[in-house]
């Protein structure tokens, strides 16, 4: 158990039962945060990257709606929020070349897109999209990779902050959340998906990604939905300002 969880274990102020697969999610408040991956214009949004290389952008966001009903009631309790990005500088110098060449496509990352140069920071096609922007104390992670500790200070964040739990959504299930819930596995973290909140371009990706998650007793988190954790942060007594000052989110 690292240094952090040992600290907020013993400091937790209430704990929240949260229904959720293969057996109830312990929700230890305050030191729970919501982390929402990569909800990308590019990724997103009709005429952006995603679709340009032909995927069906609706499949994404039919995620839109639970994530924001989710993050309204997160913001409510007063918990802390996280969002990532994945991009790279515009000089393109953490880019690796198997990540540019991949998939021997006319456009690749950095090139001229629709929204943009493509998953670039700074470019309208790398910015989250307006339904879930966040808001200036919510801290950002910009990540050159699918998972969201490699190269971030997410994990100096999250023990500074004395957080041993997520709640993970975003897109897309298979890749950038898997990824990033396989790697706060292995930290030590605990993680919770809630499955409408997170989505892929491919329904059968989207089935057997959270089923990996939940296999074998929850070998890398739990499986729930956006209902299962508002009907837990519900029951939070008012009023639910738990977080540290510097992450508030009014
Ligand atoms: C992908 C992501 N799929 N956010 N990124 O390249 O999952």
């Amino acid at each position: 158990m690292n240094k952090s969880i040992e600290r907020e274990s013993r400091e937790f102020q209430r704990l929240l039962t949260i229904d959720a697969e293969p057996y109830a999610f312990e929700c230890r408040i305050p030191g729970v945060a919501l982390l929402i991956i990569d909800m990308q214009r590019d990724f997103l949004e009709p005429g952006g990257f995603g679709e340009m290389l032909g995927n069906d952008v609706s499949q994404l966001r039919k995620t839109i709606e639970p994530n924001i009903q989710l993050l309204a009631a997160w913001r409510r309790a007063g918990l802390p929020v996280i969002h990532t990005r994945e991009g790279h500088r515009p000089d393109l110098t953490d880019l690796p070349t198997a990540k540019k060449i991949r998939g021997r496509g006319k456009t690749t990352i950095g090139d001229i897109g629709p929204m943009g140069r493509i998953l670039v920071r700074g470019e309208a096609g790398h910015d989250i999209i307006p339904e879930l922007y966040p808001r200036p104390t919510e801290p950002v992670i910009d990540k050159p990779g699918k998972g969201a500790f490699f190269a971030t200070d997410l994990q100096a964040i999250l023990q500074n902050r004395g957080i041993s739990q997520l709640v993970v959504t975003g897109v897309t299930t298979e890749v950038c959340v898997n990824t990033t819930v396989r790697e706060a596995n292995d930290r030590g973290y605990e993680c919770l998906v809630p499955a409408d909140c997170v989505g892929s371009y491919f329904p059968e990706f989207q089935h057997m990604g959270l089923e990996m998650i939940k296999a074998q007793g929850g070998i890398f988190g739990w499986v729930s939905t956006s209902s299962a954790v508002l009907e837990g942060l519900a029951s939070l007594p008012p009023p639910n300002r738990h977080e540290p000052k510097d992450m508030r989110t009014e």
